[in-house]
């Protein structure tokens, strides 16, 4: 009980709100930015082609879709999930950060490494999308500048471990408190995940941009790449979790419902998340079969703990609704706050989710896999998961975090609330026309407007992605717009400014199992099984290496 009264008691100083408040400055602006880029994609398929607009500052098809996945998918996220564990480190732990100049150096390396990587991306020289599969090959400043937006990312992540390990030392014998451990393990899970891409491009993509070597082998790069590609998905959803189990429920006017559920989900997705990379490599030529159906399996292992979070928190908003007064089977589901734009926006983007689960256990699934890879169905995958699930909530999030961080009152929050409507609507749309696509055969980074092969069956769905870029165009500016307001709107009363939702357990914390609130074993569980499901396939990557692909350029 004093833990969760104490916790109420300290607010963050005005210097650590600006802290978060200055990640949340780059997430969203990049947001906005990368996010006009989505409909203008979405657009050109039923033939309206608004690039020839843009030129000579955006040149191409690619390269903007090289700046949507870079901004959406590497930076908005990352600079959120880096700023949101800032926050609950801090308020999770209700004490300050332990080394603050510490994440402050990560934080500048971080902007650095992002405006680095900015110029060749202008400047149309690093127009090799998201994923910079080599041979496409870019400037080095864009390989530097993302190494430094992760290293930086790393940096501010062992102030958080530093912070914890203050906090154990004062509270021996305390659970430490969820939304605290969470964020940190995320961060724990993608400094193992990293190793991938950093390897890659240091002895690889680096050497290689620099002309010191000039071939490289694009089959050991996309293993490389994989490994960090696919626990990047769960970095990006672990934050959304951390709200949805430790703060929705509060919002919501109930409690989490099993603490030690929300951790065993944590830890078993810490452990499976990066073995399992070779599922984006079913097609890849170089990869044993019998690795394929390894990762395939494990693939499956990470389904496990995806249903223990639908039930978890499922049964948390039960417990909320039924308290509002809900009755009956889907009464509770009515009896929820969906007024709160910041509830309602998490509440759809877990709806959605749903429906990415079951897109995303399609992909896993090797022989379905061959059916939909590199589709357009893709796209429609993961515009449920990171760009609606992660960003709706993230959304959802900023909806309290930015008024709290500025100290301002959310703007309008019926027109917040109608923005996310907005975007579920036109979500539903865009992807599920996108998912029709896939499987009718449309290939997936590809102007359709242009292509001469498109057959009659697919103009309806190529309208319908149209149609639903516009409403999402719509959704992305109604927000830009509440972030802006309410970010230079005046001050508000300090009772008018939302508190930080912490959750409690129904079961309190502290009767959770102390093997659930201890990093070692888990970590070293993680290390063991990432090093049998990767280590022989990259010794003999690495030992077989052929640098025999010469760049090429775009
Ligand atoms: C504003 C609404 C959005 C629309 C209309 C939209 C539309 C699209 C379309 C049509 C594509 C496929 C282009 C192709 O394959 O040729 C695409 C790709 C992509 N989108 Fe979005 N998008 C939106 C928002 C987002 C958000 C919020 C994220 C992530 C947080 C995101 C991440 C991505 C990624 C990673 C790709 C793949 C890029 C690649 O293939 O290299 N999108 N988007
Ligand atoms: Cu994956």
């Amino acid at each position: 009980m004093t833990i969760s009264a104490d916790r109420q008691t300290r607010q963050l100083t005005t210097q650590e709100k600006k802290f978060v408040g200055w990640h949340l400055l780059v997430a969203i602006i990049a947001l906005m930015v990368g996010s006009l880029f989505g409909p203008l994609q979405a657009l050109e398929f039923s033939g309206l082609n608004l690039y020839q607009y843009l030129d000579p500052v955006i040149q191409s098809y690619y390269q903007g879709l090289t700046l949507h996945g870079v901004l959406n998918a590497l930076v908005w996220t990352t600079f959120f999930i880096v700023g949101f564990a800032t926050l609950t480190t801090i308020k999770g732990l209700n004490r300050p950060l332990s080394h603050p100049r510490l994440n402050w150096v990560g934080f500048i390396t971080m902007v650095v490494g992002l405006l680095m990587a900015a110029v060749p991306l202008l400047a149309n020289a690093a127009t090799v999308l998201y994923t910079f599969y080599p041979p496409l090959e870019a400037n080095w400043a864009f390989y530097l500048g993302l190494t430094l937006v992760v290293v930086g990312s790393w940096i501010e992540g062992y102030g958080f471990y530093l912070t914890l390990h203050a906090w154990r030392k004062d509270n021996p014998g305390v659970r430490s408190p969820f939304i605290a451990f969470g964020g940190i393990l995320n961060m724990a899970m993608w400094q193992i995940a990293t190793l991938g891409i950093a390897v890659e491009i240091l002895t690889m993509l680096l050497p290689y941009s620099f002309g010191w070597i000039d071939a490289t082998d694009p089959q050991l790069a996309r293993t490389y790449f994989w490994f960090t590609g696919h626990p990047l998905v769960y970095f990006w959803l672990l934050p959304a979790y951390v709200s949805w189990y430790g703060m929705l429920p509060k919002q919501a006017g109930g409690k989490l419902f099993s603490d030690s559920l929300a951790r065993l989900a944590f830890w078993i997705f810490l452990v499976t998340s990066v073995p399992v990379g070779f599922h984006h490599q079913y097609v890849d030529p170089g990869v044993p079969v019998a690795w394929k159906w390894i990762h395939a399996v494990l693939t499956y292992g990470v389904a496990f703990p995806s249903l223990l979070t639908a039930f978890t928190v499922i049964a948390s908003l039960e417990y909320a609704g039924r308290k509002r007064g809900g009755t009956g089977l889907v009464g509770w589901i009515r009896a929820l706050p969906w007024k709160d734009a910041s509830v309602t926006a998490q509440l759809l983007a877990g709806i959605l989710f749903l429906f990415g689960g079951i897109s995303g256990i399609t992909n896993a699934s090797y022989n379905l896999n061959l059916i939909v890879h590199n589709t357009a169905w893709v796209p429609g995958h993961f515009h449920l998961t990171v760009a609606t699930a992660v960003t709706l909530s993230f959304m959802g999030i900023s909806f309290w975090l930015v008024p709290y961080v500025t100290g301002k009152q959310l703007y309008k929050p019926r027109l917040a609330l109608i923005q996310v409507w907005v975007w579920f609507v036109g979500m539903v749309i865009f992807s599920n026309a996108m998912h029709v696509l896939g499987l009718l055969g449309a290939p997936r980074r590809t102007p359709l407007g242009e292509a001469p092969y498109v057959p009659d069956a697919w103009n309806g769905h190529l309208l319908r992605t149209s149609i639903g870029g516009a409403i999402l165009l719509v959704s992305v500016l109604m927000y830009g717009w509440v972030m802006l307001k309410t970010a230079i709107g005046p001050k508000a009363n300090p009772e008018d400014v939302p508190e930080v939702p912490i959750a409690e357990s129904i079961v309190p914390a502290q009767q959770t199992p102390a093997w659930l609130d201890n990093f070692k074993p888990w970590l070293i569980g993680t290390a063991v099984l990432v090093v049998l499901a990767y280590g022989p396939q990259l010794f003999i990557q690495i030992s077989e290496i052929s640098l025999n692909a010469p760049g090429v350029t775009p």
